[in-house]
């Protein structure tokens, strides 16, 4: 082992450059190729490589000093196998870095062109001469006056090549980073933060959208009283990150209409009489699913899902209602309603929301749904916004049934009135639509006898 001093190679025509980059450390083992420091011109920034293999023993190199051909960068405890301490020394050939900044000055797409070729570069340094020539990015200057961003489309992000590499192994788009070194510089810092940002759960369970928020507040609530900590459920846990993903990803807007179930109820109580001890209890829900299918296919946009640029439209109606369960809200889905009569739907909800609240669903049952029912009609509420099931694009909420005086032209009359609040994906559905949509429903459900038409 030789005891060799590693040194700034001649870097074409600049006299002194700035070190922006220490990428070594003492006690470090590094490869000959190995990027030693950052230096930077007024026309680029470029990465020193080591000219020799070994154990840095002391650097001599720190941010901010400024370098230039000879300065001696670190010492270095060469390998057996290193260059000579001669050639170490720096008699490196006459990199291209004169050559480089000409092209980092011709304009944008030429800058481009030097970064895509920076990969290479920087993965497989040159062999030839006794010292490689520096890596080198172009810099590019902010406009007079202007703030340096981190990047904005058309622009170079203002980073070292190190920064660069890094960014690209980890799939960083750079131009998508706000630097915080000197004159806004790009650093391995931000890289890591950038990254640690995109997959915190928040970010992630808006699938990348990112919302820039107040963290979540941190209280200790057993300062102000007692309290019980009870971990969430498990169908609490995977609905909640769903219900968020939905709520913040999707632009819901609500109509609330009512319809007048007043005949509807009465036709509901007289089967039920009839089927008192043989058939399934006829209710409310199965005639919604009767009539929110027979909707869907006049206004099939309500039966579509996003992917992408495309719509893509259902040909099958399987509708998904809520129920509430011990354990949290599951949602099963009822296949081919179409297919079926009020009778059957019936059974078959009541069949499926007993097995929800036994825990007894299974995955497929919970899959397919192209349009999903709440139901608190049962409990209560006047109105209230549901959250879209995605990738559906609209929900129906039903809140309680109540008597109302309504206007028959001669007289108000008391009528039994159900609350329909219909949430609605804006991208796909517009307003008229989802008002058109639930004033049908609503004619629906006040004479069931339009279902056969
Ligand atoms: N208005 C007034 N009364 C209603 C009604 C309405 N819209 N809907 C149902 N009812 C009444 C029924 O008449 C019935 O009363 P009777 O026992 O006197 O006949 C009672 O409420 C129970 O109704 P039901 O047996 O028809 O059951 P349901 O359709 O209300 O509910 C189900 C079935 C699975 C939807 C329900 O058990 C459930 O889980 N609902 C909650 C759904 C939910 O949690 N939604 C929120 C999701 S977001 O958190």
């Amino acid at each position: 082992m030789s005891s060799i001093e590693i040194k700034v190679p001649d870097i074409g025509d600049f006299s002194e450059v700035e070190v922006i980059e220490v990428l070594v450390a003492e006690g470090d083992t590094i490869t000959k190729e190995q990027s030693l420091i950052t230096v930077e011109s007024d026309k680029a920034s470029m990465e020193i490589p080591s000219s020799a293999a070994g154990v840095v023993r002391s650097l001599k190199a720190k941010v901010g000093d400024k370098v230039k051909e000879g300065s001696v960068i670190l010492s270095l405890e060469a390998a057996e196998d290193g260059v000579s301490a001669q050639s170490a020394a720096g008699t490196a050939s006459v990199p291209a870095v004169g050559k480089t900044a000409e092209v980092a000055s011709a304009g944008a797409a030429a800058v481009a062109e030097t970064t895509a070729a920076a990969p290479a570069a920087v993965a497989t340094p040159p062999i030839s001469t006794p010292a490689s020539p520096p890596v080198v990015a172009p810099r590019e200057s902010p406009a007079p006056g202007q703030p340096r961003a981190g990047g904005t489309p058309g622009n170079l992000p203002y980073a070292s090549p190190s920064v660069r590499k890094y960014a690209r192994e980890l799939g960083v788009d750079l131009s998508l980073v706000t630097g915080t070194g000197a004159k806004q510089r790009i650093t391995h810092e931000d890289v890591r933060a950038f990254v640690k940002q995109a997959v915190s759960p928040d970010r992630l369970a808006a699938g990348g959208a990112g919302l820039s928020v107040l963290e979540w507040p941190k209280v200790d609530f057993a300062k102000f009283g007692p309290v019980e900590t009870r971990p969430l459920s498990r169908i609490k846990k995977i609905s909640g990150a769903n219900l968020h993903r939905n709520w913040v990803m999707i632009p819901h807007v609500t109509n609330n209409d009512v319809a007048d179930v007043t005949d509807l109820e009465a036709l509901r109580a007289q089967l039920n009489k009839e089927n008192q001890k043989s058939g399934p209890k006829v209710t409310m829900l199965a005639f919604l699913i009767r009539a929110v299918v027979a909707s869907l296919k006049k206004f099939p946009e309500l039966n579509a899902s996003l992917d992408g640029d495309n719509l893509v439209f259902k040909r099958y109606y399987h509708i998904g209602f809520a129920a509430d369960t011990p354990n949290g809200l599951v949602v099963p889905v009822l296949r081919d309603a179409d297919a079926k009569g009020v009778m059957e739907i019936a059974a078959e909800t009541a069949d499926l929301a007993r097995q929800a609240r036994e825990g007894k669903l299974s995955p497929s049952q919970m899959q397919g749904g192209c349009f999903s029912i709440s139901s608190l009609g049962g409990i209560g509420g006047t109105s209230f916004t549901p959250i879209i099931n995605a990738p559906e694009v609209a929900i129906l909420g039903v809140s309680r049934a109540a008597i109302a005086p309504v206007w028959n032209g001669q007289a108000f009359a008391p009528r039994l009135m159900l609350p329909l609040s219909l949430s609605y994906d804006h991208r796909v559905i517009d307003g008229a639509l989802a008002a058109r949509f639930n004033a049908y429903l609503v004619s629906l459900l006040a004479d069931f006898r339009r279902i056969a038409l």
